[in-house]
Formats: structure tokens, C-alpha cells, sequence
């Protein structure tokens, strides 16, 4: 039985894709590498650091550690420009009549997000302290697919894996909550989950998965 969901935030609850691009972006090309939307689509639920290590698989010469964390806080500080303008109208169409219904129906809902920006993104959209828990990247240190932000979440929860549905738009989330022993369900065609949907517009999604 379903007891609890556990929403991945960036691609599921809000479209932040577009400012991770942007900022990616505009690092790159001061740097002189190569980036395009086809390489961002990899970065999804992947975490900061190990996005960079994508990104740099086009630099032209080798950057050290020190270059790396300047490099990885130079993009974070353009995508917290870009997020500051978020506001609850980029919420994803469907997310807040399904968040709200599954809490009506008893179920808990929480975060389970590789961000370390979960806190400002959630505070800017006007979802601060609306979840039963958050889970993000800065309670984590083994990022998706290993299921920690989802355990974590689970736990903080008290209800076990089993109870848990995740939700996801990347491949890796799915496959995390996989390895976490959790039911998933797949939005924007992340593969390999046992549901799917294209996305959270559909009002009934929840009511014919949890019966
Ligand atoms: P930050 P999610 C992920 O969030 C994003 O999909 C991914 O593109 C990003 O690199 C990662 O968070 C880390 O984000 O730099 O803000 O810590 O999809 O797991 O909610
Ligand atoms: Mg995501």
C-alpha cells in the first residue's frame, strides 16, 4: 500500500530546466566550450558536480580542483540570478490540484530533489513547509541513481520503501527510487518506471495508481 510520494522538484513540480541551460550556458561559452540543450537533456537529476564533469567533456584543456568548484559556483550563482524570478505561476500544470488531493486523501508528500537550491526554489514558488518532509542535495552525499535522497525521505517520513511512489523525469531519478525498493512513476518519458504519464495534468494520475 501506498502510503507516501515522493516528488522529484526540478522537471516534476517546476521547469527549471530552461535555467540550469542558461546558466550552463553562459559559463561555457566564457569558457570557451562547447554546450547545447541536447547535452543539458544529460544533466537532468544529476548532481552539480558531476554535471560539470559533463559539461567540461567538450573543454579543450583539463581544469584542476580549484578551477572546478570556481567553475561549478560561477554557473550556480547565474542559475540563482535566473531562479530568483520564479514565482507559483511556473508551477507545472497538474502539481498543486494532485499535491493537494493527495493530501486530502490522507497520503504524504514530501521532496526528493539533487538540488541544493531545494530551498530557495521551493520558498520562491510558495511551497515552503507545504511538504511532510524535504530531501535534497544538501542531505546527501551519494546522488541519484543511488536511492539516499529517497531513503532519507522515506525515513523522515517514518513509512518504509515499500510505501513509497517516486516521481521523476530523469532516468537516473527512476532508477533510484528503483534501487530504493520504491514503486515509480515516470513523467516526461523517463524510462524504466512502472507507471507513466506525460505529465501531472492528469487530475486522476494518483487515484488509479493508489487504490
Ligand atoms: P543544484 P532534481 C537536479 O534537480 C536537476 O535536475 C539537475 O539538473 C541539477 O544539476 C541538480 O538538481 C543539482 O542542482 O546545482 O541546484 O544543486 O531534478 O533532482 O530536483
Ligand atoms: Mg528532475
Amino acid at each position: 500500500m501506498i502510503k507516501a510520494v515522493l516528488f522529484d522538484l526540478d522537471g516534476v513540480i517546476v521547469s527549471t530546466d530552461h535555467c540550469h541551460y542558461r546558466a550552463w550556458k553562459r559559463m561555457a561559452d566564457e569558457e570557451g566550450i562547447y554546450f547545447d540543450e541536447k547535452i543539458n537533456d544529460r544533466l537532468r537529476g544529476v548532481s552539480r558536480m558531476a554535471s560539470l564533469d559533463i559539461v567540461l567533456e567538450r573543454a579543450t584543456h583539463t581544469y584542476d580542483a580549484a578551477e572546478k568548484a570556481e567553475l561549478a559556483g560561477r554557473k550556480n550563482g547565474y542559475y540563482r540570478e535566473l531562479i530568483s524570478e520564479l514565482t507559483p505561476a511556473d508551477i507545472l500544470p497538474g502539481a498543486m490540484e494532485n499535491l493537494n488531493e493527495l493530501k486530502r486523501n490522507g497520503v504524504l508528500v514530501a521532496v526528493g530533489s539533487s538540488s541544493k537550491n531545494t530551498p530557495i526554489i521551493l520558498k520562491q514558488i510558495g511551497l515552503a513547509g507545504f511538504f511532510d518532509a524535504v530531501s535534497d542535495g544538501n542531505n546527501i552525499t551519494h546522488s541519484k541513481p543511488d536511492p539516499e535522497v529517497f531513503l532519507k525521505a522515506a525515513e523522515m517520513l517514518g513509512v518504509l520503501p515499500a510505501e513509497c511512489l517516486v516521481v521523476e523525469d530523469a532516468d537516473a531519478g527512476i532508477e533510484a527510487g528503483r534501487n530504493g525498493g520504491m514503486k515509480t512513476l515516470s513523467v516526461k518519458g523517463a524510462v524504466g518506471a512502472d507507471y507513466f504519464a506525460p505529465d501531472l495534468s492528469d487530475y486522476s494520475i494518483f487515484r488509479r495508481i493508489i487504490r
